[in-house]
């Protein structure tokens, strides 16, 4: 895929925000209150629930209720083995789910914000036409890899997602092949065996890379955008500093998808004059 460093770039640095977010205690804390039946399996529903609950108790993680569908294939992606949907029942599987929720969060953004293009002919439909792809991928490239794509490469991609071949592809259908990127980076058993982890030697070391990323994103924004860095040992609620460290990622892309959109209209408006 012509974009696919971006994209395991996103995947990169949702592995950098769970090293910071989760440890053994936090990870134990959510999964149990996450599970509510305590069967030791977190169904989507489960899940939903948890994320409302979260949100009716602080604002800022009404982001994700916003936009469900996200939450929806994170679920699935993470909670499936094959083509199997099933729960999620163990610390790999959470550790996916959390890397799907991260990046497909921030491949949404891209997505929506080359979907409401005024530029575009279906404005808004959750379906991404050839041109609205080729900006979403335009806007993904610069906020990370910052590869360059020609447009048969991109017709490529679009044909490999358009599989009924009906000149758009859904958000849904783009998130679901992008989550296969999460196998670069963990290592999937091929069987479930549920367990609790023998914990997180190797998640002891946050690593800044994902604020460095962010800081030179808000550099090339080239606008004040103030934000600190999350400080994930020395307060006890770590999971509302993860969700507010994805919300400021968020905007950040947002704002600079939105101004590479803004610039393409006014060229669009300018030939077509
Ligand atoms: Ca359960
Ligand atoms: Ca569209």
């Amino acid at each position: 895929m012509g974009a696919g460093s971006s994209v395991r770039m996103v995947y990169n640095d949702a592995l950098t925000w769970f090293r910071a977010y989760i440890d053994t205690e936090t990870y134990v804390i959510d999964f149990d209150s996450i599970d509510k039946d305590s069967d030791g399996t977190i169904s989507y529903v489960e899940f939903m629930n948890w994320i409302s609950m979260k949100a009716r108790g602080d604002a800022r993680w009404q982001v994700f209720l916003n936009e469900p569908q996200v939450l929806a294939i994170a679920h699935k992606n993470a909670s499936r083995i094959g083509k199997k949907p099933q729960k999620i029942v163990d610390f790999t599987d959470f550790k996916v789910l959390l890397l799907n929720l991260f990046a497909t969060s921030i491949l949404w953004t891209h997505f929506v914000n080359a979907d409401s293009w005024v530029g575009a002919a279906d404005v808004g439909n959750k379906q991404l036409n050839f041109e609205e792809f080729k900006l979403a991928c335009e806007t993904l490239c610069s906020t990370h890899a910052g590869e360059k794509i020609n447009d048969d490469q991109l017709r490529q991609d679009f044909d490999l997602l358009d599989t009924n071949m009906s000149n758009s592809v859904s958000f849904v259908e783009v998130c679901n092949y992008c989550c296969n990127f999460v196998d670069d980076i963990v290592n999937r058993p091929s069987q479930k065996v549920p367990s609790r982890p023998d914990l997180f030697e190797d998640y002891s070391e946050p690593s800044s890379a994902n604020m460095g990323t962010l800081k030179s994103l808000v550099s090339h924004l080239g606008s004040a955008v103030s934000f600190e860095a999350p400080s994930p040992n020395t307060r006890a609620n770590k999971s509302s500093d993860a969700v507010d460290a994805l919300a400021l990622r968020m905007e950040v892309e947002k704002r600079i998808a939105k101004s590479i959109a803004d610039e393409r209209s006014e060229t669009f408006k300018i030939e077509s004059d």
